[in-house]
């Protein structure tokens, strides 16, 4: 109980301002001993570095119709800088940790109200040859945000393929939870596994996507290898990594930060400037790389293409 309320996750301010630090310094260690051959000069955590590096693929992909015009967040900050807690709850923990993942072969149990249920291998169930690049904002519930360019397939056509029945209403997912790919699940942080979920409408938007690549590579194993969701209108933690588990409901499907605190962290979890956590404001962020803050944009500047799916919907009850 008293770990579940540590305060330093999900987040103090302290830790929201203390990222530009923290990104600054990994640079400087980065650039000035540049690369693999640092490692030995500067021990533990250079080392773990290296040793997470499995090749990553490039991919071929279709070039994005989805650009917010913004500057890239840097390769190397979206790829050190995560939130993944079975990997461990500090920023850097699961780019040191995350090699232990063995995103290949990989399984997703399908189940529920679909037409085509199964244990699909994940070529059976990403079309690699459909593949399309999508750049979202990705905005943290904690205040920070950062700009990726993701690469997968719509969660659209991943559903369609699988037949959703007349009267699944819910999409729910699970990731991985597997005590000896990932360290962080011997500590009951969050009763694991990691478990999400969107009302099928919303799955089925244009936007929901399926993200199995980043910066024209396969993803790397902290972003959520070998697939996880991209929701870039709510929360990035709605946006559930190393997916194991779809699952067609006509139940309101239980999420794990919900579960954990309830007032703090709805199902619908959509980006509100006006509608605050109740331990921190929402109406501003820190983008990742700038120094100002910048105003929160409803539903991250996503509303021309979400906005519908919540009219007459309350938004400060269904937060
Ligand atoms: N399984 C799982 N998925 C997760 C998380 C997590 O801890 N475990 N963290 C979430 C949070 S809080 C955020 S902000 C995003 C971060 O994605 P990124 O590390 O690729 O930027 O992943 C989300 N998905
Ligand atoms: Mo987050």
């Amino acid at each position: 109980m008293l770990i579940k309320h540590r305060e330093n996750w999900h987040a103090s301010e302290n830790e929201v301002t203390s990222e530009q630090h923290y990104l600054n310094r990994r640079h400087f260690i980065r650039s000035a001993t540049g690369g693999v051959l640092a490692a030995t000069a500067l021990g533990v955590s250079q080392t773990v570095f290296a040793r997470e590096n499995r090749t990553l693929q490039p991919l071929t992909y279709s070039k994005t119709a989805y650009n917010p015009g913004e500057d890239l967040t840097p390769e190397d900050a979206i790829t050190s800088y995560n939130n993944f807690y079975e990997f461990g709850l500090d920023k850097s923990n699961p780019s040191e940790n995350a090699w232990r993942l063995e995103p290949k072969p990989w399984s997703v149990k399908v189940s529920g109200m679909v037409d085509a249920p199964g244990d699909y291998a994940f070529e059976d169930l990403i079309d690699m040859k459909a593949l399309e690049e999508r750049i979202y904002r990705l905005r943290c519930v904690e205040g920070w945000s950062m700009v990726v360019p993701w690469i997968g397939v719509p969660l659209a056509s991943v559903l369609k393929k699988l037949g959703p029945q007349s009267g699944a209403k819910y999409v729910a997912f699970e990731t991985l939870a597997d005590r000896d790919q990932m360290p962080g699940i011997r500590y009951p942080v969050l009763d694991w596994p990691y478990v999400e979920g969107l009302t099928l409408p919303e799955a089925m938007n244009e936007l929901a996507f399926i993200a199995v690549g980043l910066y024209g590579k396969e993803i790397p194993n902290q972003n959520g290898a070998p697939l996880r969701l991209v929701v870039p209108w709510k929360y990035g933690f709605k946006s559930i990594k190393s997916i194991v588990s779809i699952k067609l409901t006509d139940r309101k499907p239980a999420t794990s930060w919900n579960k954990s605190a309830s007032n703090e962290y709805g199902f619908y979890s959509n980006v509100n400037p006006e509608v605050d956590h109740p331990r921190w404001s929402q109406a501003r962020e820190r983008r990742i790389g700038e120094f100002s803050r910048r105003k929160t944009l409803m539903f991250n500047g996503y509303g021309e293409q979400v906005a519908h799916l919540y009219t007459g919907l309350d938004l400060e009850k269904n937060f």
